[in-house]
């Protein structure tokens, strides 16, 4: 058998094993001794199983909290791309998409669809749902209130133009009068670093991509926001997510014109 350095078994899936055990040690919250047989397994189960395909079109939308929590976790992903209304119909007429509706995500032998369900898949699988039921709910109740802000800035640039500058209005009011002061007064309350218990959950991971969201329509927006911008700068610092972040990586630039008009084609807009 051929060696290669020290170990003679050193093979790509044994060097993903090992990408993303480094990960997990190196996530907040997720030491090494505490992995334990479940989950280790499940890493193992997972790596050779293959990377999880996402189908949707190249932009943000839908898809991109699952892109950040599936790069938050270390866990590397494959996307194909829908370009034309024919590459939609063709998933739906192969009977991938359930409600002929994406995002639809291939994963475990599964198509996922509805965005929800495939975050919460994720996020139990990769233990960012807190520690007991309780936690859950907390977890739950924090992402519904991150979901909310973000499917108004989401349906944003398919307003009516005359639309446009009260609904821009009424997301910076929302965003400074009810949910980053609800978030700040969470994290207040209980001193920590994280949403939930002290450690990553998928609320965090949430609530920095909207973080992110706002500064785009006004950076001022995070301005009385102390705990927001520490908990925005401790998620980009780890390092799964530095590299999701970082010039070239997965995460997806803002529509411009000629992506929206590709939107409005694809889905008869
Ligand atoms: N509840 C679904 C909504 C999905 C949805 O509205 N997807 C849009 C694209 S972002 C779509 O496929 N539209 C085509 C259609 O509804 O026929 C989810 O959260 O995944």
């Amino acid at each position: 058998m051929k060696s290669c350095g020290t170990f003679p078994y050193w093979t790509p899936p044994l060097q993903r094993i090992v990408t993303i055990l480094k990960h997990v040690i190196q996530t907040p919250g997720r030491d090494i001794e505490k992995l334990n047989r479940e989950t280790v397994r499940t890493l193992i189960r997972e790596t050779m199983a293959g990377k999880p395909t996402l189908h949707y079109f190249k932009g943000r939308g839908r898809m991109e909290p699952i892109r950040w929590l599936l790069a938050a976790v270390g866990v590397e992903f494959e996307e194909k791309f829908i370009e034309t209304p024919e590459d939609l119909e063709k998933l739906r007429n192969d009977g991938y998409l359930l409600f002929q509706q994406v995002p639809m995500v291939e994963i475990d032998g599964m198509k996922l669809v509805q965005t929800r369900t495939i975050l919460n898949y994720i996020a139990a699988k990769y233990n960012l749902h807190g520690k007991d039921m309780k936690e859950r709910a907390l977890v739950d109740m924090y992402s519904e209130g991150v979901a909310d802000l973000y499917e108004m800035i989401l349906l944003l640039p398919l307003c009516p133009p005359d639309q446009k500058g009260a609904k821009m209005t009424q997301i910076k009011e929302k965003t400074t009068n009810r949910y980053f002061p609800a978030f700040e007064k969470v994290l207040k309350s209980h001193g920590q670093d994280y949403l939930v218990g002290n450690r990553l959950s998928k609320a965090d991971i949430h609530l920095v991509e909207l973080i992110y969201a706002v500064e785009e329509i006004d950076p001022s927006l995070l301005a009385n926001f102390p705990l927001l911008k520490a908990l925005k700068t401790r998620i980009s610092n780890l390092p799964t997510v530095k590299k999701f972040l970082q010039p070239g990586g997965q995460r997806k630039a803002p529509l411009d014109e000629k992506a929206l008009e590709q939107v409005r084609k694809i889905f008869k807009i």
